[in-house]
């Protein structure tokens, strides 16, 4: 029996709002989606797990309908999802008595529900939420019976106000697999076997790294897993290391050749290091530079501390210096030199 498994899709999410690239993030969501439903033909699954959060916020009924078309032309494949802490059941939820395609089983009970699908001999568990919080540790308890089926868990959150549970607490509770979503960042847990697949593509600049699904098989006597990697684009972190004759032209000569690496990517670029204290860098033109959602200038002013002590032999300031640089090498110190520094001189300067 074969799987593809996702979860946190998030459709209608539209990432860095504001920023040139917003609108092609957003519609890498909706093209992502279709590449997966596209892999769970190709590969022949049997069944493709939601584990929530499918939309991202309440679906409109036309947005319904277009999903359900997709779903419907999997003619192999047999779908089960349930609502996530932000696409829940509201009271007025078009998912509510949505008539879905034959091929397609919401459980939408609140409660724990199954269903069972006698083609692939296999009983998919789970329930649904029908408010954006559950406290309570739902999930704790659940096992499977041995009835000769295959019994998987479908599970929404982790964390303390979304369910709280530790995957590998079910461990030996006899599902053949837990498919688990609300965790953005991949987490596969084989001992259980479990998994969070992670939200096929990056929907902020936290979600650095590759993004992907879970394919697997349960055969006989085991649950092999794979992680496919799926998004078009990822959020990189690119660090740049300054010294006191680092320049604001030389970082762009730096970076420049590693933003159009892989075209379609995000960056967050971060500044470490030292700087000639009487500068700072121009981080807006930075910013401009190419798909940089974020620049954080980490870099301390460099002083030439022996100069600095020397004409400030009688104040405050060579004061400073020798009580702070006296012993062994500190880093910690050497940082409290340098605010303590950065604040005494701009003062003086003052
Ligand atoms: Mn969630």
């Amino acid at each position: 029996m074969r799987f593809l498994h996702t979860a946190d899709i998030h459709l209608g999410a539209v990432p860095d709002a504001g920023k040139p690239w917003s609108k092609e993030r957003a519609d890498a969501i909706g093209a992502t989606f279709r590449k997966i439903l596209q892999d769970a033909v190709d590969k022949e699954a049997d069944l493709l797990l939601i584990a929530g959060d499918l939309f991202h916020r309440q679906p409109l009924k036309r947005e319904l309908k277009d999903i359900n078309y997709l779903f419907s032309k999997l003619t192999h494949t047999q779908v089960v999802l349930i609502a996530g802490n932000h696409d829940y059941l509201s009271e007025t939820s078009s998912y509510l008595d949505y008539p879905w395609a034959e091929n397609v089983h919401f459980l939408t009970s609140a409660s724990m529900t199954s269903v069972y699908l006698e083609d692939i001999n296999t009983e998919v568990h789970g329930l649904s939420y029908h408010r954006p919080e559950i406290r309570e540790p739902l999930y704790d308890g659940c096992r499977a019976p041995s009835d000769g089926r295959y019994h998987i868990l479908l599970a929404h959150g982790g964390d303390a106000l979304h369910i709280p549970f530790r995957p590998t607490a079910f461990t030996g509770s006899g599902f053949r697999y837990v498919a688990l979503g609300h965790i953005h960042q991949p987490q596969v847990f084989e001992e259980v076997p479990a998994a969070y697949p992670g939200s096929p593509e990056p929907l902020d600049r936290t979600d650095t790294g590759p993004r992907g699904y879970i394919f697997g098989e349960i055969l006989r006597d085991k649950t092999r897993l794979d992680w496919v990697p799926a998004a078009s684009a990822q959020y990189v972190p690119l660090s740049i290391t300054t010294d006191r004759n680092t320049t604001t032209p030389q970082i762009l000569d730096i970076i420049r050749p590693e933003l159009t690496r892989h075209p379609g990517d995000i960056y967050k670029l971060r500044l470490t290091g030292f700087r000639d204290p009487e500068i700072t860098f121009d981080t807006e033109s930075l910013k401009n530079a190419g798909r940089i959602v974020e620049v954080i200038d980490g870099t301390e002013p460099e002083y030439d501390l022996e100069a600095l002590e020397r004409d400030h032999a009688n104040d405050l300031i060579g004061y400073y210096i020798r009580a702070l640089s006296s012993g062994e090498e500190d880093p910690i110190r050497k940082k409290a030199l340098y605010y303590g520094l950065q604040a005494l001189c701009s003062t003086e300067n003052r």
